[in-house]
């Protein structure tokens, strides 16, 4: 952590465009490339993280695209940007004449504004589809389709800022102390200095152990079941709140019986946890007047863990109030952002369904032309098209070539579409494969606003100046938006779309620029506009009845193959400057033995999937029966989530 410069507010001041906690940064006056923090809304003593304080280093690098690309002869050449976009206008205007609307997919953009994502986003239905998706957005679907379904909103319950009235925080399959180290450092220690109890449910340890006074290390893929005992346990121990589970759920007394015959005892065998490890944290959550859920992306497995933390906080009476809450962690800067802006093949800007006659009209009335009524292919989905029912894409600030999955099977997809057009820093595997590259300008060289993981809408000033001739993206799509269809894009700057945008949002009702500007605006807004919600659902959820419902939990457990290893992804990254990966495979010691591996030996890691070598680690973090790896160095082996292993030693 450092500490900043000096107090002095900053004219070049932005947020930092490295993950979503949304922190506020300016140039440092004394060393090129390095940030100095500014004390903003969310780091409001100035702090940031290591790869904050790199932000301007990283983004400003000399390997930045600098000209429009186009393909000539087969080769990238650099071209005009007049040309470069009427080259790309004709390319996606030919998949779709050839073809119709729903040809082409729109890939985007959780780095970029939310005034950028919702041209986006317009641009693919006003032309006809709702082939419209980020990436971003799948690394927690599972989480933010159980709150979208059950509660209302694809967000955050609660804030940042009220994690410290918390009396019990359980942190699920995340490693904030990494991943949003300022968020940790400047909400979550305080809080576990003045006595709230962090109880963290991973398989592994990692940084956020450290600070955690209770450890649950169950089986990965066992977590429902985990979570599922500790409701019973703490129904049992007196944990129902029993004036909320009668005025804000439906559906409990079915959801007591099945807790009633659930066998908790049963369930912490068959995820190997001790039984009095799991009472003892029952025991906390029952006694707590406030409990707060923090989840990342090991809750992602299925839909069950999500449901049954939600059951967890309903049952307890843990919404609606400080302290409480499910909240789970986004990414990218402003993943929050393009899916409030509708970057999602299901919803049009502020979550309204596509498939409801009503929202339809009155996105129609706005726009002057009425948006597709069916919903769009996701972004998996419209690969596993490409050169069959999907011929063209517009890539807005994602790398699709790199995903968790076979990465060649990816890249050779992406050969078969006859129109790519790519808007981005970098050079990437995607580009290499582009018709038209458009270099585009960073998150701190342009103007607009971003969201932050607590739905806290914020301003970007430019506080340097894009290399070259990049463009910011606004510019870019309004300028496809005029070519591909018309008066709809002329909009006169950034300001106009958030206008726009603000009026279509039922969430975003009446906010103004100069708020957002003014120390940031938390969605819903309330009153005039000028204040925003730190707790969602404080009298009622956003479902019909204005309750929420408790979910059947799916827990029964398929056992791993005899000699398999259950595998375990973490480290996910996203964005510049992810930082170096960890390559080595990391075994339990007696796992280890019974291979006959040693510490530091090349072994290769094996499923139906895919086979890769990596360096044994052993001892230490993981558990028995898991096998360890970054992110980057599993995707091969993760077509599926609950992937199980055989580890080898290289020579045998
Ligand atoms: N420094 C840095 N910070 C970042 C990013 C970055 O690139 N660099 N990227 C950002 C992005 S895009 C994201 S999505 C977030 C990710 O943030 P996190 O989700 O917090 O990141 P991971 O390290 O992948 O943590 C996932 C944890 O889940 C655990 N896990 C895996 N499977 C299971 C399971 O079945 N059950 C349970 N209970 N746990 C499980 C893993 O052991 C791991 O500790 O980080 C953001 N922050
Ligand atoms: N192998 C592997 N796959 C993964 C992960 C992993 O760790 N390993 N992590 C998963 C996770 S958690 C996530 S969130 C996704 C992330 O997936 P992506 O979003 O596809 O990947 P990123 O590398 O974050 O960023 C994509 C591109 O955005 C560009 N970019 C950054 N800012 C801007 C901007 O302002 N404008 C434009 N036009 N471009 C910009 C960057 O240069 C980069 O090339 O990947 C998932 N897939
Ligand atoms: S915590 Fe996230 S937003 Fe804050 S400085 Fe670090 S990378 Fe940037
Ligand atoms: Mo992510």
């Amino acid at each position: 952590m450092s500490d900043t410069d000096d107090e002095r507010p900053a004219d070049d001041a932005t947020v930092c465009p490295l993950c979503a906690v949304g922190c506020t940064l300016a140039p440092s006056d004394g060393e090129e490339g390095r940030a100095r923090g500014v004390p903003g809304p969310v780091n409001r003593d100035g702090h940031l993280c290591q790869r904050g304080i790199g932000a301007f280093d990283a983004l400003g690098s000399d390997d930045r695209l600098t000209t429009p690309l186009v393909r000539r002869d087969g080769e990238l050449r650099a071209a005009s940007w007049p040309e470069a976009l009427d080259r790309a206008a004709d390319a996606l205007a030919s998949v779709a004449d050839g073809h119709d609307a729903d040809a082409l997919c729109f890939f985007g953009a959780p780095h970029c504004t939310n005034e950028e994502n919702y041209l986006l986003q317009k641009l693919a239905r006003t032309l006809g589809t709702n082939n419209v998706d980020n990436r971003a957005r799948i690394c927690h679907a599972a989480g933010m389709t159980a709150l979208e379904t059950r509660l209302g909103r694809p967000a955050m319950t609660n804030s940042l800022s009220g994690l410290s009235d918390a009396d019990v925080l359980l942190v699920v399959g995340a490693n904030p102390a990494r991943q949003q180290p300022v968020a940790f450092d400047s909400y979550v220690r305080p809080a576990l200095h003045d006595g709230t109890a962090l109880v963290h449910v991973d398989p592994r340890e990692n940084q956020t152990t450290r600070a955690a006074s209770a450890h649950l290390a169950p089986r990965p893929g066992t977590d429902a079941l985990v979570v599922t005992a500790l409701c019973a346990l703490a129904a049992e121990r007196g944990g129902v709140d029993e004036s909320f589970v009668a005025e804000r759920t439906s559906g409990y007394g079915e959801y007591a019986d099945s807790l009633a015959d659930f066998d908790a005892d049963r369930a912490a065998a068959t995820a190997d946890v001790p039984p009095e490890d799991l009472g003892a944290v029952a025991d906390r959550i029952a006694a707590a007047d406030r409990v707060a859920v923090l989840a990342g992306t090991g809750i992602e497995g299925g839909s069950d863990t999500a449901d049954a933390l939600l059951n967890l906080l309903l049952l307890t009476g843990n919404f609606g109030r400080s302290g409480t809450g499910m909240n789970v962690l986004r990414g990218l800067n402003n993943e929050q952002g393009a899916t409030d802006a509708g970057c999602r093949p299901d919803r049009l800007p502020g979550h309204r369904p596509v498939d409801s006659p009503e929202d339809r009209a009155h996105v129609a009335d706005e726009w002057g032309i009425d948006p597709p009524a069916t919903p769009g292919l996701t972004e998996r989905a419209a690969v596993e098209r490409f050169g069959e029912s999907v011929h063209g894409a517009l890539v807005v600030g994602e790398n699709p070539a790199v995903e968790k999955r076979d990465a060649s099977w990816l890249r050779n997809r992406l050969t078969d579409l006859s129109a790519l057009v790519v808007v981005d820093l970098f050079e990437s595997e995607t580009t290499d494969h582009a018709d038209v590259v458009l270099p585009a300008a960073a998150g701190v060289e342009k103007a607009g606003t971003v969201t932050n993981l607590d739905r806290r809408v914020q301003s970007l000033a430019p506080a340097v100046a894009p290399p070259g001739d990049a463009r910011p993206d606004f510019e870019i799509l309004r300028e496809l938006g005029t070519r591909l269809v018309g008066d709809a894009f002329e909009y006169e700057d950034s300001a106009a779309a958030f206008e726009e945008w603000t009026r279509l949002s039922p969430v975003h009702e009446g906010m103004t620029r100069s708020a957002v500007a003014d120390g940031g605006v938390q969605w819903p807004t309330a009153g005039d506009g000028s204040s925003g919600t730190a707790v969602l659902y404080e009298e009622a959820f956003e479902t019909e009845s204005g309750r929420a419902a408790f979910a059947d939990v799916e827990t029964s457990i398929a056992d791993a193959p005899a000699d398999e290893l259950t595998l375990l992804v973490g480290s996910r990254a996203g964005g510049v400057a992810a930082g170096p990966s960890d390559e080595r495979v990391h075994l339990a010691e007696a796992d280890a033995a019974s291979r006959g591996i040693e510490d530091g030996e090349t072994v290769v890691v094996r499923n139906d999937a895919a086979a890769v070598e990596a360096t044994a680690a052993v001892g230490g973090s993981v558990r028995e029966g898991t096998a360890y790896l970054h992110a980057d160095v599993a995707d091969p082996l993760v077509r599926d989530e609950s992937a199980t292993v055989r580890v080898r030693p290289a020579s045998q």
